[in-house]
């Protein structure tokens, strides 16, 4: 059995609802998923939720709900007579969440703490909703290397700062190495849908994934900066000839915790530089606004193309 056999068999039951790989869960009388203001006992998370098939990610609540809005007009959804559009987990004042049909719409915030919490909370929502195998995407934005900005680019493998292709844990003081892998046919298909009347590039490509936008991607702006502009140059081609293309700040550990839990994922972020070029961001907001459509704009259409199929 491949281990990705082996993620499959332990992370689903026979008709496909995800199965956590954490006892400990369906033995409590209820779950709260503190940071989603939800529970299982307060909420009945299957009716709420137990249509979801796609799991759409991105840092800011805004954009996320730019997004639930924009997936509505895509895929024709209506939402009940009388009702709007509402932030689910409003009141956990942490994260925020749309639901369009059976588009899910989620704010991540920035870097790995942010999206290990919100990760662990969304698979034990989808475990406790009966989720039939739903994928997740993280729609975000990121800097390019020797790429302009404006590319959309889907990652291929995720790489951690040392150019790992895994996460790195620490529990129970121990570090413990998961596989940041994303389901490669997912990012094929995503990629098929660029069109050729599309005035910008799509690109496939090595992401690194950083716990810092200053010093750790190796920008000369930050409060502090102890290395020269040739050090950072020479890394920067050095990340570029290992086919990184990209750096942002989720990929591995969206990567990791997906691929655990057996989930197929994608990442799909826009270049708002090139790192190249320079540190600072420095489109007019128009311009990043703009950009900041092209992921949710691919992912659109990656979303009617398989709901018009089923
Ligand atoms: C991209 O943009 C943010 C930093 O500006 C970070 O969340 C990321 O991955
Ligand atoms: N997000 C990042 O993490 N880095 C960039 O350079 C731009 C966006």
């Amino acid at each position: 059995e491949t281990d990705d056999a082996y993620v499959q068999r332990i992370t689903r039951y026979s008709d496909g609802t995800v199965k956590l790989r954490n006892s400990n869960i369906e033995l409590m009388d209820q779950d709260i998923l503190y940071h989603l203001a939800l529970g299982s006992e307060s909420h009945d998370l299957q009716e709420m939720f137990g249509d979801v098939k796609f799991v759409c990610m991105g840092g800011t609540p805004k954009r996320m709900e730019n997004f639930a809005h924009f997936i509505m007009d895509e895929i024709g959804y209506k939402l009940p007579a009388g009702t709007q559009l509402q932030d689910i987990s409003a009141y956990s004042y942490r994260y925020s969440m749309y639901k369009v049909g059976p588009v899910l719409c989620v704010s991540h915030g920035m870097g790995t703490p942010s999206v290990s919490i919100l990760m662990h909370e969304m698979i034990k929502l989808m475990y406790h909703a009966k989720c039939i195998d739903p994928i997740f995407i993280r729609i975000g934005t990121c800097g390019g290397i020797g790429v302009e900005g404006g590319t959309v680019i889907i990652t291929e493998d995720a790489l951690d700062g040392q150019l790992r292709n895994s996460h790195e844990f620490t529990i129970l003081g121990e570090t413990v190495h998961r596989p940041a892998k994303l389901d490669k046919k997912l990012a094929r298909d995503l990629k098929s849908l660029h069109s050729a009347d599309d005035p910008y590039d799509t690109i496939i490509g090595k992401t690194q994934c950083t716990n810092d936008f200053y010093e750790g991607q190796g920008r000369l702006d930050g409060a502090f900066c102890e290395f020269s502009e040739n050090d950072k140059m020479a890394y920067l081609e050095k990340l570029r000839d290992h086919g990184v293309v990209n750096i942002e700040m989720e990929s591995t550990i969206f990567a990791a915790l997906t691929h655990h839990a057996g989930i197929k994922a994608a990442v799909v972020c826009v270049a708002i530089l090139n790192r190249l070029n320079g540190d600072q961001v420095n489109a007019p907001k128009e311009v990043l606004h703009e950009w900041q459509q092209r992921p949710q704009i691919l992912v659109a259409r990656y979303i009617r193309k398989v709901l018009t199929r089923d």
